[in-house]
């Protein structure tokens, strides 16, 4: 996979993916990660990537120029003929991780970080195939929702992490997760729930699944409408929904 990553701060972005898994799903060659300084597609002497809004009114607005240039070269360059053009961006479509599933599956993407002032109508109309947000609050620029996509697209990458791990789990399974526990067995007064120690591992997964219920209920119950539990989940449900009335 081969992900550009197209901002006028690459600077934001150097960090990010040079920590953790990131930096091992490059080094181990899952995916190329490519910062593109969208100042490198000007072609004037103050290197101007943005500019008045016509009609007037605050802030600047990216100019078209440099993002159609820069969007052409990196796809002439890839040799792929699938790439995907995304915009980061609060008018975007949500980002889930639905959507990180399937952008996991495609061999190019281009991320274009926008700013908060906004991007030329032309960039959205012309050239982007899909605008996405990462969630309703406002930032000041795309990159550091550039990089939530990018994690979490990156640890999806057939065979980067164990199945178990990315399978078995929050959000993916629908169901919030667990509690989880480590030594000590009892630390500042507070104990390990003893089921956890028995080493009954039906009573272990049983313990787990209506822990999971239970938060999901409590915490996230817009998740339980979507969900597509298992018979014997549905009877826990139904019993904790029971033991809470
Ligand atoms: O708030 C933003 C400003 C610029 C580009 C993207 C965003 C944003 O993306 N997801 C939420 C907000």
């Amino acid at each position: 996979m081969k992900i550009d990553v197209v901002t006028i701060f690459p600077g934001i972005l150097e960090g990010p993916f040079k920590e953790s898994m990131i930096k091992r799903a490059i080094d181990q060659g899952f995916v190329d990660i490519d910062l593109v300084d969208l100042r490198a597609y000007t072609h004037d002497r103050h290197r101007q990537v943005d500019d008045y809004p016509y009609g007037g009114g605050c802030g600047m607005v990216l100019k078209p120029e440099p993002l159609f240039e820069a969007v052409e070269d990196l796809k002439s360059h890839s040799g792929q003929n699938d790439s995907r053009v995304m915009l980061l961006t609060p008018q975007g479509r949500r980002f889930d991780q639905q959507r990180a599933r399937e952008f996991s599956k495609i061999n190019h993407l281009i991320l274009i970080c926008g700013r908060y002032e906004g991007v030329d109508e032309r960039v959205r109309s012309a050239l982007v195939d899909e605008e996405i947000s990462i969630g309703d609050y406002v930032m000041t620029g795309g990159e550091l929702a550039a990089a939530v996509v990018v994690d979490a697209v990156i640890r999806l990458l057939p065979g980067f992490l164990a199945e178990e791990a990315s399978g078995d789990e929050s959000f993916s399974g629908s169901l919030l997760e667990y509690p989880h526990y480590t030594r000590p067995p009892v630390y500042r007064g507070m104990e390990v729930p003893p089921v956890l120690m028995s080493g009954n591992h039906g009573e272990i997964a049983r313990w787990r699944r209506r822990q999971s219920l239970k938060r999901t209920l409590e915490r996230r119950p817009d998740l339980l409408k979507s969900a597509d539990l298992l018979p014997e989940e549905k009877e826990d449900l139904e019993e904790i929904k029971k033991q809470q009335s």
